[in-house]
């Protein structure tokens, strides 16, 4: 009987994954690798590559006590042959094994690959998505424009989620306008669960501070789950105690508070600790006991089954040239304090030292602020991907690149959005207490105190105005700017010139 192997990635740590349903106990043998070339196409976060070393080796042993036969290669064993297909050649020849069973990456780097090895790979399409690409190519097919909200839609009737019969649960799909609250006073929620390392984790951050101990990134504290069970529980923490205010402060941003009412679950939903059935099913028990009110959940939901998986289907329906789009041209190199936090603009120094202790930073803090700036300043759009790729615990190009490229930097020419995301300083004022301790003037609009991004905003516009200018939901913001004096106008102008010049020279801005 031909020998076969069962190729697991760090990001498909689910039992009921389809290369295992696949694959026979009793014969195949499952390979799981910690492999330089996965470790470094960009350079990770020490807590992301420790979170899924981590989650690996016990995944792996979860395994072996089930009754699989594993072959696990650690990064310091001395036979490692350095990527995935090395390992699958190595492993094959060692077990006289002539084929692969696979489940399909997240990647195209690594699908491509799987392809050329030298041994036939099986690769299944991952089902543990709530839309294939069929489907989602079905549902594309023939639409003028894709937009989030009717394939959101389109999902909830599929599987019935908060649906009463045929009509969303309490008469309207989308809850938004009574959610983005300005940001709280005080969070009456402690953050996400934090679990102390065990021996295998231990064993991974130490391998970790060896290995990559120069990248971008804080590893200790270490507190992330590592296994199903653990995610489990982080789940259940963030169920009970957040999400009845997740819908009211999701787009808040707090100087002194890193997590508002977010869940923090991205990155074991992505590594296949958890599945996105669980969590909605989970949000809407809470919903249907009353112990959650609707505009949460529904919130909630519509960010895993309505954006997770529409982002998914945009990256592999639009293909491996996806990231390197660049519509509106912008060639600025990604200025140093995106590593540093050394700058004076509050918003983004915070974001980043954040980003470099937790690996983490929630949406409005990815969008509106270093996403936000990144666009406003005109910065090279692969190097923005490049960077949110490496510095979050939870990024995979299938997730990230539609988020960064689309949605953030409008790179696709308005695929995933109808328009850019883009905004003053008076935004983050509204939606963040940054401002206070801020050493800029939001209230200003040009000259060397003012907000950069109230005078970059203004540049925006007016350097885009022939391709948004006649977007109708720009329309009000070109009239505005239509209707400033000249001498505004061009002080605006004037003072982005001079910050983009000093930004360009490497000055502290
Ligand atoms: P919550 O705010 O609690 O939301 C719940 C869940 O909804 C998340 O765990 C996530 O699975 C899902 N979700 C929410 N928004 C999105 C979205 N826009 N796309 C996909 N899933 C979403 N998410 C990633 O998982 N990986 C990335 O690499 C990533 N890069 C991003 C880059 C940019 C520029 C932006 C604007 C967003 C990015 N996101 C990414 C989406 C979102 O910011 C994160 O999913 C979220 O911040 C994770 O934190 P949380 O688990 O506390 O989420
Ligand atoms: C992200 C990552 C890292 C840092 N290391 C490994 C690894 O050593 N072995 C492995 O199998 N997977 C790793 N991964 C996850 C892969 O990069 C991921 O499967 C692809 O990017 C596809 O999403
Ligand atoms: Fe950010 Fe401007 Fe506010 Fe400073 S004033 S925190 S730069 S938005």
């Amino acid at each position: 009987m031909t020998k076969r192997l069962v190729l697991i990635l760090g990001d498909q740590l689910s039992t009921d994954i389809v290369a295992l349903r696949e694959a026979d106990r009793a014969r195949d043998i499952v390979v799981m690798a910690e492999v330089m070339d996965e470790a470094s196409y960009v350079p990770h976060h020490p807590k992301k590559i420790a979170f899924l070393f981590a989650a690996m080796r016990k995944f792996a042993a979860g395994l072996e006590a089930d009754g699989w036969r594993v072959r696990y290669t650690r990064l310091d064993d001395p036979e490692n042959a350095g990527s995935i297909s090395g390992e699958l050649l190595r492993r094959a020849e060692e077990a006289g094994a002539t084929e692969v069973l696979a489940t399909e990456p997240g990647e195209f780097r690594l699908i491509a690959a799987l392809e050329d090895c030298p041994l036939p790979v099986h690769q299944f399409p991952d089902d543990r998505f709530l839309c294939s690409h069929a489907d989602f190519d079905a549902w594309a097919e023939g639409r003028k424009e894709l937009r989030m909200e009717w394939f959101y839609r389109e999902m909830r009737r599929k599987i019935g989620l908060l649906m009463d019969g045929d009509k969303p649960e309490g008469g309207k799909w989308n809850y938004d306008h009574e959610n983005r609250k300005p940001a709280p006073d005080d969070i009456g929620f402690g953050g996400p669960m934090h679990f102390d390392p065990d021996e295998t984790v231990e064993e991974v951050l130490s391998l970790v501070e060896a290995r990559f101990g120069g990248n971008f990134g804080t590893l200790r504290p270490f507190w992330f789950a590592t296994d199903r069970g653990q995610a489990r529980r982080a789940l259940g923490h963030f169920i009970a105690n957040a999400l009845p205010r997740f819908g009211d402060y999701q787009d808040a941003m707090l100087d002194g508070n890193r997590f508002l009412y977010h869940s923090v679950i991205s990155m074991y939903l992505n590594a296949g600790l958890l599945g996105w059935r669980e969590i909605c099913d989970a949000a809407e028990a809470a919903y249907r006991s009353g112990d959650a009110p609707l505009n949460a959940v529904e919130g909630f939901i519509r960010q895993i089954i309505g954006w997770r998986e529409f982002m998914r289907g945009i990256y592999f329906r639009e293909g491996p040239g996806y990231v390197r789009r660049n519509v509106l041209d912008h060639q600025r190199k990604l200025p140093d304090f995106y590593w540093t936090a050394d700058t004076d603009m509050r918003c983004i120094a915070r974001t980043v030292e954040q980003t470099r202790d937790e690996a983490y930073a929630h949406h409005i803090q990815r969008l509106m602020v270093t996403g936000n700036f990144a666009l406003l300043a005109g910065i090279d759009p692969h190097e923005v991907h490049e960077w949110y790729l490496a510095v979050y615990a939870d990024a995979y190009e299938w997730v990230e690149a539609p988020n960064v490229i689309g949605m953030s930097q409008f790179a696709d020419g308005g695929i995933v959005g109808s328009k850019p995301y883009v905004s003053g300083g008076v935004y983050i004022h509204k939606m963040s207490d940054y401002c206070k301790k801020c050493s800029y003037d939001v209230g200003e609009k040009s000259g060397d105190k003012a907000c950069p991004f109230n005078y970059l905003y203004w540049a925006f516009l007016h350097r885009n105005r022939d391709r948004f200018g006649k977007n109708p939901r720009m329309a009000q913001m070109y009239r505005t700017w239509a209707r400033m004096s000249e001498e505004k106008r061009s002080g605006a102008l004037d003072s982005a010139e001079r910050f983009l010049e000093r930004l360009a020279e490497g000055k502290r801005v």
